[in-house]
């Protein structure tokens, strides 16, 4: 049987993430949030506490560790496969300490350089995304002259870089980091070029989610774009996602991607047995 491509739920901690706009800041409604989403069917909980949306600031060390850890342990004491949004070393290490499964670093290791010396003591599974700066500066860093091979060239740096630290292929997810130092044309692109991204020979994960890119298409249909609107096709990037085999997808609404890779898994497992 094919596996089945998995589902990653969003709990953002956050007052200032752009999709929810600080919904499930208070650490018991992020808890609560995170227990819905594993109803629904997701595999695994992403816990953030620093919002990546463009132009956002960063957050002190202290206040991203307040924000997560309490989330980390409340879902892993209760058997939840959870993963930390993180770019900081620092709250990595205390995350895997708190049961925490997997890292899931937007920056690929760029932001910390004591990233991958973490990784690498702890063994943990690690979501390396491509990135080319932070928030603050990365619209400005869109730029390319082809962007699937730039994105694969840089990926392919980054992974070097974390295996001489000691981190094993086996720990390695590759994200093409929709949307960071992206426009919506690099981002349509990278979707359609994902055989090519699968081909350096790790798992990948997709993180479309709610994002402006999908917006920009529903406004020009002339349909709602604001992103709670956004689900819909959302979901619609998940099945095709999952038929091309990808590892996971990074979602805000679980059950709508859990339905579009249940079909996408049907569909699938119907060709593989001609
Ligand atoms: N996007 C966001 C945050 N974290 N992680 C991965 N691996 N891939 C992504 O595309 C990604 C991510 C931004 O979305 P949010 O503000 O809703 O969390």
């Amino acid at each position: 049987m094919t596996s089945r491509t998995l589902v990653m739920g969003v709990v953002n901690v956050t007052p200032d993430s752009f999709s929810d706009g600080g919904q499930w800041f208070e650490t018991d409604v992020a808890i609560a949030h995170g227990r819905t989403l594993l109803e629904q069917g997701a595999d695994i909980v992403d816990v953030g506490g620093e919002s990546t949306r463009p132009g956002a600031e960063r957050v002190p060390e202290r206040e991203e560790l307040d924000r997560v850890i309490p989330v980390v342990e409340a879902m892993t004491g209760r058997g939840a496969q959870v993963s930390v949004d993180t770019m900081r070393a620092a709250v990595a290490d205390a995350a895997l300490a708190a049961g925490a499964g997997l890292i899931n670093d937007v920056s690929g290791g760029l932001a910390d350089p004591d990233m991958p010396g973490v990784l690498a003591a702890h063994g943990a599974r690690y979501v390396l995304s491509h990135w080319r700066g932070h928030s603050d500066v990365m619209t400005g860093r869109a730029v390319y002259t082809d962007v699937t091979a730039e994105v694969l060239a840089e990926l392919s740096d980054r992974v070097r870089a974390i295996r001489a630290a000691g981190v094993r292929a086996d720990q390695i997810v590759l994200d093409p980091g929709l949307g960071f130092a992206k426009n919506a044309k690099h981002n349509w692109r990278l979707l359609a070029d994902l055989d090519q991204v699968k081909a350096l020979g790790y798992p990948v994960l997709i993180g479309a989610s709610r994002k402006r890119f999908l917006g920009q298409i529903l406004a020009e249909a002339g349909a709602e774009s604001l992103p709670a609107f956004r689900d819909r096709a959302t979901a619609a990037v998940s099945a095709l996602a999952a038929a091309k085999g990808v590892w996971a997808v990074r979602v805000h609404d679980v059950a709508g991607s859990v339905d579009a890779i249940r079909v996408a898994q049907a569909w699938r497992e119907a060709e593989n047995e001609r």
